[in-house]
């Protein structure tokens, strides 16, 4: 049994929806226990030009998927919940995104059929969007790569996006 840290995003339609429907589908899988969920935030879009604000949280599940297949189960929610992708490099609008954060201490970086796994997630470090979730459910969590908790890692992003509390704990 893993413990896995997951960052849920949406910015389109009924968001706090999605992110719910997104936590009852995956917690539903018989090899998927939801441990913890956050608050809900609303955070302005980072690293791409967009009107649509996001809402953002993050649950802690623990699971008896490995990585590579909690990826895929993560990539058929999103897809039953409507996520579209297209071919254009850079990033879109979305009704919800599943990303793994961590999966216990493990650092895994693979490239394969297209699916590239990179874990902790690359960029989180830097996010507030990912960070500020995860300081209400793991705050001492410790970032297998920079041995630094993610309180700390909080305290260190330079200029952090804005976040705002949307709306307390969902279940
Ligand atoms: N996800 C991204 C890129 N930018 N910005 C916010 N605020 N929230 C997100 O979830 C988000 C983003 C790539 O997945
Ligand atoms: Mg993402
Ligand atoms: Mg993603």
């Amino acid at each position: 049994m893993a413990l896995a840290y997951l960052s849920l995003g949406s910015n389109l339609g009924d968001r706090v929806g999605f992110i719910q429907q997104a936590t009852s589908l995956l917690a539903g899988d018989e090899k998927i226990k939801l441990v913890s969920t956050s608050s809900f935030y609303e955070t302005e879009p980072v690293d791409f030009k967009t009107d649509n604000w996001f809402v953002n949280a993050a649950i802690i599940i623990s699971t008896t998927y490995y990585p590579e297949e909690l990826l895929n189960v993560c990539l058929r929610v999103e897809s039953q919940l409507g996520r579209k992708r297209n071919d254009e490099s850079g990033y879109n609008d979305r009704t919800i995104d599943i990303d793994i954060m961590f999966y216990d201490n493990r650092i895994i970086d693979e490239h394969e059929n297209g699916i590239e796994l990179t874990i902790p997630h690359p960029r989180m470090h830097e996010r507030a969007f990912m960070l500020v979730p995860m300081l209400e459910i793991a705050p001492s969590y410790i970032h297998p790569i920079f041995n630094k908790t993610v309180s700390d890692l909080y305290d260190e992003i330079e200029s952090p996006e804005d976040v705002v509390l949307y709306g307390t704990r969902f279940i």
